[in-house]
This record gives C-alpha cells, sequence and structure tokens, in this order.
C-alpha cells in the first residue's frame, strides 16, 4: 500500500528562515528515509534537511532561492509504507559542520581557519579584513548560487579550507554529486603533479610541498577483512579535525591541580542531592572554573579572523560528549550566569540528549571554548585538537592521588591532570601555562572562583 506523505523543515534552531540553496532531489526520484532532500543556509550555517520518510518523490514545493521555517512543506513522497521511517529525523544529525576538535555543530561560512562545530560570535563578514589564509581567495569569491558545484555544504567546505575550486573536480557520486573523496583525489593529484597546483600548497617561503599519496592496499591478500562505512558524524568530524590539525599550529601545554578537597565537595553535594536526583559531576566544576580562567585570560576567549582577533563578551562552553555515532560538542550557553548544580544537570541532559542523536544545531552553535573530558575512562595526559574556530581547548585526564611535597613530607593528594592546546598564533606559551596554573589554582581552591 502506498500513500502520499508531506515531508517538512524540521526544527532548524535558532533561524526563523533560511535560504534554500540547493534542491538535492528531483520529482519522480526514489529516496530512502534520511536521504537529503535540501540544502539550506542561514547567514551562518548551512545544512542539508534529510528526509522523515522514503518513498517516491511527487512534487517539489520549494526551488533555490526560496525562504523556508520550520514546517515548510518541501515535498510530497508516495510513500510505501512498508519502507517508510516512522521518526522524524533528528536535524542535529544533518546539521553541517561537526565534531570538530572534538566534535560537532553547524557549518561557519565566514569562520576563518575553520568552521567546525560552535558557531562563534556575529563572524565579521567573509573578507571584511586582510585574512592571511591561503583558501581566503576561494571562500570569498562570489559564485552564483545557481552555478553552485553539486556538493554537499560539508564537502564545500572541506574544498574552500583545501583552496580547491569545486569546479575543477569530477563528481563520481550520484548525479555526478562531487564528494569529499573526490576532493581528496583532486588534491592527491595536484600534490603528485606538483607544480602550479591549485590547492594551498605553497609556504610562505614559496617553497611548495608534498606528501606521498595515500598507501593503497588490498588488505584482502592478507586475510579476512570488512569495510564498514564511516559514519556521518565521523565523516563530518574527519574532515574537521584534520582541516584543524592542519591549519592550527598547535601546542599543548600539560599541568596538574589537586582537587582532593573539590572531591570531597562534590562527593558532599552528591550525598546532598542524591534525593533531587542531580549528580554533580567535576566537568560541571571545570565549567565554572574555566568561566574564571576566560575572564582572567580574555584572548583564550576569542577566534581569529585574519589579522583581527575578536573578543567576546560571552561565555558558551562546549564539551566534547562521546555517542555511539562519534564525538559531538554540545555548548552549555552563558556559563558565566549558571551555577554548578544547573551546569551539571545541563551537561547531563546534552550528553543524554548527544547520545540519542537529539541534539538539535542550536545546541551545538557558538561555543568560545571547549573542554574534553576523558576522565571518567582514563589517561594520563593527551593532546586535544582546537575546536576551529577557538583558539584553545582543555583536555582532563583521570584524576590519581599522588605524594605531593608540602615542604616538609609528601601527602597523599588527588591530582587532576589538565593539557591545554592552543593557537600558538594567538596565545603564547607562557599565557597557556599561565592560564593553566590558574586554572589549577581555582579547582584546587574553588572559593577563588568568587573573587
Ligand atoms: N578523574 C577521575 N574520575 C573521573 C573524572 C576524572 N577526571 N571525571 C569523571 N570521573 C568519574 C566520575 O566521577 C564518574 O564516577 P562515579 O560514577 O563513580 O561518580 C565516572 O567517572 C563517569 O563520569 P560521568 O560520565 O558521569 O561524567 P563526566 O563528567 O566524566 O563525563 C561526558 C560526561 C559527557 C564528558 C562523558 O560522558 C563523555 O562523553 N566523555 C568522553 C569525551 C571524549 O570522548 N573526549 C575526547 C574527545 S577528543 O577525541
Amino acid at each position: 500500500m502506498s500513500s502520499t506523505v508531506e515531508i517538512k523543515v524540521p526544527d532548524i534552531g535558532d533561524f526563523d528562515e533560511v535560504d534554500v540553496i540547493e534542491i538535492l532531489v528531483a520529482v519522480g526520484d526514489t529516496i530512502a528515509a534520511e536521504q537529503s532532500l535540501i540544502t539550506v543556509e542561514s547567514d551562518k550555517a548551512s545544512m542539508e534537511i534529510p528526509a522523515s520518510q522514503g518513498g517516491v518523490v511527487k512534487t517539489l514545493k520549494v526551488k533555490v532561492g526560496d525562504k523556508v521555517a520550520e514546517g515548510a512543506v518541501i515535498l510530497e513522497v508516495e510513500a510505501d509504507e512498508a519502507a517508510a521511517a516512522p521518526a522524524e529525523p533528528a536535524p542535529a544529525a544533518k546539521a553541517e559542520a561537526a565534531p570538530a576538535a572534538p566534535a560537532a555543530a553547524p557549518e561557519e561560512t565566514t569562520a576563518p581557519a575553520a568552521a567546525a562545530a560552535p558557531a562563534p560570535a556575529p563572524a565579521p563578514a567573509a573578507g571584511a579584513s586582510g585574512r592571511t589564509s591561503p583558501t581566503a581567495a576561494y571562500a570569498e569569491a562570489e559564485v552564483p548560487l545557481r552555478n553552485l558545484p553539486h556538493a554537499s555544504p560539508s564537502v564545500r567546505k572541506f574544498a574552500r579550507e583545501l583552496g580547491v575550486n569545486l569546479a575543477q573536480v569530477t563528481g563520481s557520486g550520484a548525479k555526478n554529486r562531487i564528494t569529499a573523496d573526490d576532493v581528496r583525489a583532486y588534491v592527491k593529484q595536484a600534490l603528485a603533479t606538483g607544480g602550479a597546483s591549485p590547492v594551498g600548497s605553497t609556504l610562505p617561503g614559496g617553497e611548495g610541498f608534498s606528501v606521498l599519496g595515500w598507501p593503497k592496499v588490498d588488505f584482502a591478500k592478507f586475510g579476512e577483512i570488512e569495510a564498514r562505512p564511516l559514519s556521518r558524524i565521523k565523516k563530518i568530524s574527519g574532515a574537521n579535525l584534520h582541516r584543524n590539525w592542519v591549519m592550527i599550529p598547535h601546542v599543548t601545554n600539560n599541568d596538574v591541580a589537586d582537587i582532593t578537597d573539590l572531591e570531597a565537595l562534590r562527593q558532599q553535594l552528591n550525598a546532598e542531592n542524591k534525593k533531587a536526583g542531580i549528580k554533580v559531576t567535576m566537568l560541571a566544576f571545570l565549567v565554572k572554573a574555566v568561566v574564571a580562567a576566560l575572564k582572567k585570560f580574555p584572548d583564550f576567549n576569542a577566534s581569529l579572523d585574519g589579522d583581527n582577533l575578536v573578543l567576546k563578551h560571552y561565555y558558551h562552553i562546549g564539551f566534547a560528549a562521546d555517542t555511539p555515532n562519534g564525538l559531538v560538542v554540545p555548548v552549555i550557553r552563558d556559563a558565566d550566569k549558571k551555577g554548578v548544580l544547573e551546569i551539571a544537570t545541563e551537561t547531563s541532559e546534552l550528553a543524554a540528549l548527544a547520545r540519542d542523536g537529539k541534539l538539535s544545531p542550536a545546541q551545538m552553535q557558538g561555543g568560545c571554548f571547549s573542554i574534553s573530558s576523558l576522565g571518567g575512562i582514563g589517561g594520563t595526559d593527551f593532546t586535544p585538537i582546537i575546536n576551529a574556530p577557538e583558539v584553545a581547548i582543555l583536555g582532563v585526564s583521570r584524576s590519581s592521588m599522588q605524594p605531593v611535597w608540602d615542604g616538609k613530607a609528601f601527602q597523599p593528594r588527588l591530582m587532576l591532570p589538565l593539557s591545554l592546546s592552543y593557537d600558538h598564533r594567538v596565545i603564547d606559551g607562557a599565557a597557556a601555562a599561565r592560564f593553566n596554573a590558574y586554572l589549577g589554582g581555582l579547582l584546587a581552591d574553588f572559593r577563588r572562583i568568587i573573587l
């Protein structure tokens, strides 16, 4: 049996209306649930809207250039009820941009060296200032919307970051759609042939760089294998992580904080709040302490835009959340205005939404600084990748009892490893060491937060 079903624009976060910039299906196409139907774009983000339902497209109700809001009908499908997907797709699952340093969020279209996750403050329009990025020229080129190469926003973004003009790339996907692999292949080809490469491969001194091609191995020759497609989140976060790692000069400052007293307070609060069902985690204290450190060191609460540092006067803190499909970075908004209990409640709610794939794009936008806590799992330190366009990220490993010399004797103290990765273009090593030491001091004596 079949029936006609309208597919509508789902919750699109903070935006009242967004522009339709791409139609990804045509009348007569057989579509699957979760397949991308259209790409929409606001002044800050672009995202694909997925199908809530599979079937055959009967009518298209939107065209490129239209403005649509939540609830607007995109198209009608002749739905095969047997194949129908009952649930509204989670818009977050389709949000462009994503797990950056660690995790994900809607795509920035104007941000400088990156774009992944947390949308920054109102970023100056592209081209507002003299950018130094080798990709700037392409990023700022005026491309008529109707002639956009057939590629998803994440692929376009990936290409932009590499300085690749998609008009020169041949698409291998359905209907000649350009995939991330096509862009990679194009870059590899350009690097392999050397010469005047169209990719951003020229170093400031004029000399080019070249890398070996990716090893192509027939693994099946050596034993049994299976190929498992990467999840959408992994694909998006992978591209973002790669870009951030390559484009940001990372340095990590490692320090330890004595959290013996804070852990005692945490346990006391948890005993007191047991009935209310609130679990205070170390993460909630970390968010609060990070806000205080950002206030003391404002350059950490900033984004690079060409020759300008955009300083933010708000404190939205992202935290990496591990989900079955990959990492995402939900954002605690206005963490400076919230207490530890409120932050603890919100982080656990956001982490649960993240695990269920139900975070909205808005819940992953606007971050100023990210925390990646592996403390509940293990490790002594690690190098978190900065969540561009942020300029620093705090990695937290597992606390452990250590002998600490108090001047007369060794005392057993609970020590928490703090790994602060920073963008060395913005932050000097001394400033990073001061930030980390200050943070450690706050965690050692949380009363200092109120000073
Ligand atoms: N040291 C020692 N123990 C810690 C700790 C630390 N730094 N941080 C948390 N723990 C303990 C907690 O006390 C808790 O133990 P109890 O249940 O006995 O109280 C346990 O670890 C689990 O903690 P939690 O999961 O309740 O809370 P959390 O704040 O540690 O984590 C969240 C929340 C969302 C950060 C976590 O679920 C998560 O997803 N972590 C992974 C993030 C990640 O993958 N980052 C890497 C990104 S880069 O690739």
